[in-house]
């Protein structure tokens, strides 16, 4: 019996990984993004874990499954996922996505449709090798919640950039976003994320905040705003995070600290920064996030049937 294989094309976006399943993912039959991603949760969580997890994978990676369009004016139709899930949308997993296109002759530069579970964004290949996401249109639902933790009172907004943000300014949090010190905000982050639920502290119609956002004075120049991003499996995110920076752009310009077209730059906790912008929206705005991917990889899985951690190692 041969082996099941899946192609995969590796990348990081400002740090942060997207593994790019080309060929070999499950046949998850016609429809949406939002429609096979619910036959991909119900029928092929296996796949997700083997793609994502040891031994094949590590905590922080991103899983991209590459499909063919609903719509035949798209480039792409992608459904994103972790070490844990899936995700609603990633815009460094779309900047990785473009890249692998340009990389594989599969998109030309300029403009391209790429349909995602949460609904159609834009990418733009640049002739400057970065890739500019315009994504889903991104809103702030709550403002200034506190929350009970461990740690004491912390207030945020909520809002919608792609995934669920809780967003905290440095005057509430406090912590120093260094490097140094990704052990400790990921415990302080994680006391945020578990408090949240049992306050009964949602996005629209229940929805579970899963990504939490700390702010902080920038450590470069060039910069508006540093930050660290605990993302849904415990893991931060290596990038400045694109659905969180939108929803950070939704938050500044409910708070007119934002105008039309105006640039935000954002930096990570590794230093590295994603180019930011809105248009406004009469709910919030449409945000266009850019930043640069790199190829890493270029690789075969092998699923065997008889290897124990056919399926990754789960937690
Ligand atoms: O860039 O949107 C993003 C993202 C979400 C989770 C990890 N990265």
């Amino acid at each position: 019996m041969t082996t099941p294989t899946v192609r995969v094309i590796d990348s990081h976006t400002e740090g942060e990984p997207t593994r790019v399943v080309v060929a070999g993912g499950p046949e998850l039959g016609p429809g949406t993004a939002a429609q096979r991603r619910e036959v991909f949760l119900e029928q092929f969580d296996g796949f997700r874990s083997a793609v994502c997890n040891e031994p094949r994978g590590f905590d922080a990676m991103v899983g991209a499954l590459l499909l063919p369009p609903n719509d035949p004016r798209a480039i792409a139709q992608v459904i994103f996922f972790n070490n844990v899930a899936c995700l609603g949308m990633c815009v460094h997993g779309t900047i990785g996505v473009g890249e692998t296109l340009r990389h594989l002759g599969r998109a030309t530069s300029g403009r391209h449709r790429v349909e995602t579970p949460v609904g159609d964004v834009t990418i733009d290949l640049r002739a400057d090798g970065s890739v500019a996401v315009e994504n889903v249109e991104s809103y702030r639902t709550r403002r200034d919640v506190a929350v009970e933790t461990r740690f004491g009172k912390v207030a945020g907004d909520v809002a919608w950039g792609g995934n669920w943000f809780f967003l905290v300014s440095h005057e509430q949090h406090r912590q120093e976003l260094l490097a140094s010190r990704i052990a400790e905000l990921t415990d302080f982050t994680w006391a945020i994320r578990e408090a949240l639920p049992r306050q009964g502290i949602t996005g629209t119609d229940g929805a579970e905040i899963d990504h939490i956002e700390l702010f902080g004075p920038p450590l470069t120049a060039h910069a508006d705003s540093r930050n660290f991003v605990l993302c849904p499996g415990r893991e931060y995110d290596r990038s400045p995070c694109g659905t969180g920076t939108s929803a950070k752009m939704a938050c500044l310009a409910a708070d007119g600290k934002l105008r039309d077209g105006a640039t935000w730059r954002q930096e990570s906790i590794l230093g590295t920064c994603f180019t930011g912008s809105v248009r406004a929206t009469p709910r919030g705005v449409i945000p266009t996030v850019a930043g640069r991917a790199w190829i890493t990889a270029e690789s075969t899985l092998r699923l065997g049937e008889d290897d124990p951690f056919r399926e990754g190692i789960r937690k």
